[in-house]
């Protein structure tokens, strides 16, 4: 059995991506069921919208100390950056051509980004993001994606994808089953509940990063957005802000949010919000330190030549099986 995921390196990691995505791929890392787990920096999705390109390869570089601090082995998983395998590409406009405009056009996550991007232009490679995404999963013959609930839809993009090449081709592709973790699918933004916590966000204050300062971390715990009556329940439809904050804490504590709500019967936000951000505290603490002794560490780059080498093995016997049912180039 085999997992793969990856995340962009848009920015700083978030409380979200930790949350909804790296603390996934480590449970399941740890659980066993898999016996080779792929995880990459998907550096070419970050391009689908404007990039400082020194920024770019800070964060790629921090992204990867960040998946070792968060608690990825380099002897139970490959990591790699999805542009030094080729075939991530390759794979993607062939699978385009088998992919409609229409289908493309209603992802919400499009929707949503070239709204924010209609200023300095929407790119193609924004409208295009699925298919390279399908590449990414159905490359690696995959049977199991670990996502946050908001790349699901993506997800059932490449599921389709590869049904329909599969019939018109003939059987290629393993149809990948997306895993999200259902207790922190969605991290909200702390000053808009309403909405997803993302790094790219332009205000500061609705997201954490794993290497915000702890004091700061802590501040925007404290000033996040509630409601005014002073119940701390889990009702997402009515109190989103106080389900938010008790959606993190039950994640990091691995506790139930009945078991949080109880001990906070009688007590108000102010207390609660001061729990919630001991909690996270605590957590940007133990991965900061890690984060240290990474990041400038040359086992970074021994890490990431192992996973390309493994990564383009795969990728490779692939791709050459893709063009030959295609009908590309000479037959091998
Ligand atoms: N708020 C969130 N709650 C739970 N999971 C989340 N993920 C992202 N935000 C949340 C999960 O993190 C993984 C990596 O995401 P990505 O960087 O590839 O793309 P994204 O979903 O677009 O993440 P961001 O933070 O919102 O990035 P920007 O701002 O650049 O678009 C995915 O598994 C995602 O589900």
């Amino acid at each position: 059995m085999r997992f793969i995921s990856g995340i962009q390196p848009t920015g700083n990691i978030t409380l979200g991506n930790y949350l909804g995505a790296i603390k996934n791929f480590v449970n399941l890392q740890n659980e066993g069921t898999f016996d080779d787990i792929l995880v990459f920096v998907a550096d070419l999705h970050a391009i689908t919208v404007p990039q400082d390109k020194l920024k770019l390869r800070q964060n790629i570089r921090s992204l990867v100390a960040l998946y070792l601090a968060c608690g990825l082995d380099k002897d139970k998983c490959h990591i790699f950056i999805q542009s030094e395998v080729r075939a991530h590409t390759e794979l993607a406009w062939i699978l385009e051509c088998n992919t409609y405009i229409g289908e493309l056009s209603r992802m919400t996550q499009f929707k949503d980004k070239s709204q924010k991007h209609q200023t300095d232009g929407v790119s193609t490679g924004l409208l295009t993001y699925p298919v390279l995404m399908a590449a990414d999963i159905l490359l690696y013959d995959a049977n199991v994606v670990p996502v946050g609930k908001d790349q699901m839809q993506h997800l059932e993009m490449t599921r389709n994808i590869a049904e329909r090449f599969n019939s018109k081709y003939g059987e290629t592709f393993v149809v990948p089953e997306g895993r999200v973790n259902k207790n922190t699918a969605k991290i909200m933004s702390l000053v808009d509940p309403t909405k997803k916590m993302s790094k790219s966000d332009e205000n500061p204050k609705s997201f954490i990063t794993l290497l915000d300062d702890i004091n700061i971390a802590k501040k925007k715990i404290k000033s996040a957005v509630t409601d005014s009556d002073m119940l701390i329940k889990y009702d997402f439809e009515n109190k989103p802000g106080i389900s938010n904050l008790l959606s993190i804490a039950s994640a990091i504590e691995e506790k139930s949010i009945e078991e949080i709500e109880k001990s906070f019967i009688n007590k108000n936000y102010a207390e609660f919000k001061e729990y919630v951000a001991n909690v996270v505290a605590d957590l940007l603490t133990k991965i900061q330190t890690k984060y240290n002794e990474y990041i400038n560490s040359p086992i970074i780059d021994e890490i990431l030549d192992e996973g390309a080498n493994y990564a383009n093995y795969l990728a490779d016997k692939k791709i050459n099986k893709v063009k030959n049912k295609v009908g590309l180039g000479r037959k091998k």
